[in-house]
């Protein structure tokens, strides 16, 4: 995902000490011993590209520069560039994902002047983030003696949605029933995504800024039970699942530092953390096992066979299978997979997790009964799945299904190895969707339709649209749904993006992600008819992105 911080974003953090500490003059010339000849940048210049490289590049290219999504941004590499080299780019972007910072408006040319001699220094080290510090961020705001007994509000639970509110560093609740915004409750920086708790009573919203929110849905007026601080970057959060477990643990995953903390499900208090500092896997091309001081956690499930947690490693390519039943005594199996770990979900009976790894352009199967790679499927570039669609295809029985954030690539993956064995683990279909720029794909059980959005695609006519396949004739190629035309938001971007069903599988919900000082939109459709029931506008839906649909998140069903 490359093309994504197209908004400016909101100041957050003092985020990073400099290695090489700053000079306490802000017109001071800024030292860097061991890059002496890297252009001259001032103390105050330093520490705004600081806040500027984390707002825009780290999600891609990483805290220490090392590369992930984005290349590697080293002053070995970069001082070799030179300013002038290093400018052009940061302005005008690349056809292979970079993008047009500053002819999009979003840096100006003394910021991309700036940022092009801030990155041929040493990047700083951003500072640690451990139990003292964290224990000091976590408030318990309504303990659990002094919560409901029972759900005391009359909202359908089931069929709620949590809607990120990006720019807002907000969540709105919104009734999945009669379309209208229960409650909006604010939470960290750029909030990322919400997960359920086993039980469906407590939601979990994770910032990119670290915060973890815990809301408990019972409460009269659902509200932030606890909070947390889990780390300085952060993208994942997850609920223990397994059958006795119910609500008992949460777990968190820090893009930086890079590492994992299990909490309490009820109280969000610290038990457990873990660092993923290590060893690269040995199953990429010229087999390095090379150490990785930033290996990123990305996304994070829940298994439904065994007490554990499955957390992606990112730059080490491997999926730690945390088991949770005895935290004192943590055991933690390492399956090695193709590099970098993204996204993924599980198969129709939850038994294998399907884990993107994008930048090998492969789907690595995890069994999570047996705690071993199943299998690795050749897809095509940067699958991106979101949690992916599960659906019976008429030919090839059970499948699962990716898009690409790198080209117009559909990829239907057989996943039923009792019944169809033949087909298990192999790519059954390549279909072709709008084009490169998509992010997630969605079905329901209850649907026979496959929808495929295209969000970072340049071309309005396509990031302003979704496509959706027929399941029973995927030959037939899809229609497009006009939803930003729908929705009629008037100027900016109008993203549609993310697909995601009510309860019943009857509708699909789109955000039409604009501007943050834009109006945004929820279109709804009739799975069915294919046609607009509802859409919502609301001046506190600023930059709606993810929706996550109480029952579906609970029950894993995609
Ligand atoms: Fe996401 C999921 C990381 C940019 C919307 N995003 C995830 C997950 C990760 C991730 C690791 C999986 C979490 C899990 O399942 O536990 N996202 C990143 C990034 O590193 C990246 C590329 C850049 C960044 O700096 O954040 C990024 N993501 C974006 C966006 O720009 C999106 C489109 C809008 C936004 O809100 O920021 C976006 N990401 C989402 C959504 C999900 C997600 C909606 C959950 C999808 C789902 O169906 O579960």
């Amino acid at each position: 995902m490359k093309a994504i911080h197209l908004l400016p974003l909101a100041a957050l953090l003092p985020l990073c000490t400099a290695a090489a500490a700053p000079t306490p003059s802000g017109s001071a010339i800024y030292q860097d011993p061991a890059h002496p000849n890297a252009p001259k940048i001032t103390v105050s210049e330093f520490k705004r590209a600081e806040k500027i490289y984390f707002d825009n590049c780290s999600g891609c290219h990483g805290a220490l520069r090392k590369g992930a999504t984005g290349k590697p941004l080293t002053p070995n590499l970069t001082l070799k560039k030179g300013t002038a080299y290093l400018e052009t780019f940061i302005k005008y972007g690349s056809p292979r994902g970079m993008p047009n910072w500053g002819t999009s408006g979003v840096l100006s040319d003394a910021q991309v002047n700036l940022m092009a001699r801030y990155v041929q220094h040493t990047p700083p080290q951003p500072p640690e983030f451990g139990m003292k510090k964290m224990r000091e961020t976590w408030k318990v705001l309504v303990p659990p003696s002094k919560r409901p007994r029972r759900q005391e509000n009359r909202l359908d639970l089931a069929n709620l949605f949590s809607v990120t509110l990006r720019d807002a560093g907000k969540i709105a609740l919104v009734d999945g029933d009669h379309k209208r915004i229960v409650d909006v409750i604010k939470t960290g920086y750029a909030v990322h995504i919400s997960r359920m708790s086993a039980s469906g009573r407590y939601l979990y919203v994770i910032s990119r800024n670290g915060w973890v929110n815990l809301i408990d849905l019972w409460m009269k007026k659902p509200q932030t039970v606890a909070r947390i601080r889990v780390g300085l970057d952060a993208r994942s959060v997850e609920s223990s699942k397994f059958r006795g477990y119910d609500d008992k643990y949460a777990i968190a995953g820090d893009y930086w530092p890079p590492q994992f903390v299990v909490m309490k499900g009820d109280t969000l208090e610290p038990l457990r953390i873990v660092s993923t500092r290590g060893m690269t896997s040995g199953m990429n091309s010229n087999n390095d096992e090379e150490y990785h001081p930033e290996p990123r956690v990305a996304a994070i499930v829940a298994s439904h066979f065994r007490p554990e947690f499955l957390v992606n490693v990112k730059e080490t390519g491997k999926v730690y299978m945390v088991d949770y039943a005895d935290l004192r005594n943590l055991r933690v199996t390492e399956i090695e997979t193709p590099r970098f770990l993204h996204d993924g979900g599980f198969e129709s009976t939850h038994r294998y997790f399907m884990d993107a790894a994008n930048a090998s352009n492969k789907i690595a199967v995890i069994d999570t009964k047996t705690d071993r790679l199943a299998g690795v499927v050749r897809v095509g570039k940067t699958p991106h799945p979101g949690r992916g669609a599960n659906f019976v295809d008429p030919k090839y029985g059970p499948v699962w299904a990716t898009s690409d954030l790198g080209d117009d690539g559909v990829w239907v993956i057989g996943t039923d190895p009792v019944h169809h064995p033949r087909y298990a683990w192999k790519v059954v279909r390549h279909l072709h969707g709008l084009g490169g720029g998509a992010l997630f794909i969605k079905t329901n059980p209850h649907s026979h339709h496959l929808y495929v959005d295209d969000p970072l695609n340049p071309d309005p006519a396509k990031h302003h649209s979704v496509a959706v396949f027929d399941i029973n004739h995927l030959d037939r190629g899809y229609q497009v749904l006009p939803i930003a035309k729908w929705a009629d938001v008037g100027p900016g971007p109008a993203r549609v993006v993310q697909p995601e069903f009510d309860r019943h599988g009857k509708e699909v919900w789109f955000s039409v992600w604009n501007g943050a000082k834009q109006q945004s939109a929820l279109v709804v459709i009739n799975d069915r008819t294919l046609k607009p029931i509802k859409v919502i506008k609301d001046p506190r839906l600023v930059t709606p992105t993810g929706k996550f649909n109480v029952y579906n998140t609970q029950h894993d069903i995609y």
